[in-house]
């Protein structure tokens, strides 16, 4: 090979890796909503990002020690992983039969109830997760 070929092939390979570590090392922004259906609380909103590919509990711990008010607590189910116990103090109650219900607004507006839990969800880029407290 000639020179300039030369240094356009080690160019070319040069722009790939740094393509390849800035896709893997992203971050992909998203919005937390906490939002209550049994008492009609105000609303809170904040924001964060997960990592590339992510899952949703790492960009919670973020969230939270980013010191912004944002607190939770998760429980380790043995078959399904982190249970959302409690949202900014407010815990989930069997008796009085309340959860945290994970639901998400995507960016075309359409909202989805993820049938996994925050250990398992990955968000998308710009998603609004929305925890919202509920009865069953
Ligand atoms: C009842 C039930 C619930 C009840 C549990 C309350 C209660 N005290 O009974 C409520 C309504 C709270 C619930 C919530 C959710 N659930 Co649910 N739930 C079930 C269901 C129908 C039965 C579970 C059960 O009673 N098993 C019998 C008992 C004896 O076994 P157990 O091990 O003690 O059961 C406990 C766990 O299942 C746990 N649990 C229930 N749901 C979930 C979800 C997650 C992510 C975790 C970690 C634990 C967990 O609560 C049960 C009681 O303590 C199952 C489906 C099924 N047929 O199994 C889905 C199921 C377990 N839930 C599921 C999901 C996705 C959720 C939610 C994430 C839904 C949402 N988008 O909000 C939320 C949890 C959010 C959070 N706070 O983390 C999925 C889990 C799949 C997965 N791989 O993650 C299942 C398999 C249904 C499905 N969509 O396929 N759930
Ligand atoms: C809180 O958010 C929910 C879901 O987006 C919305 O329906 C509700 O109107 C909001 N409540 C307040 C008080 O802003």
């Amino acid at each position: 090979m000639k020179t300039p070929t030369l240094l356009l092939a080690a160019l070319l390979l040069l722009l790939q890796i740094s393509g390849i570590s800035a896709a893997s090392s992203g971050q992909t922004p998203i919005g937390v909503l906490v939002t209550n259906s049994v008492t009609n609380a105000p609303n809170n909103t904040y924001s964060t990002y997960v990592t590339y590919r992510g899952i949703l509990i790492g960009g919670l711990r973020r969230l939270q020690n980013a010191n912004t008010g944002f607190k939770f607590t998760y429980i380790e189910d043995p078959n399904y992983g982190p249970y959302l116990q409690s949202v900014n103090g407010l815990d989930g109650c069997t008796q009085e039969r309340t959860y945290w219900e994970l639901k998400v607004r995507k960016p075309n507006g359409k909202v989805i109830r993820p049938n996994v839990g925050i250990g398992c969800y990955i968000p998308s880029a710009n998603d609004q997760i929305i925890l919202n407290y509920n009865k069953y």
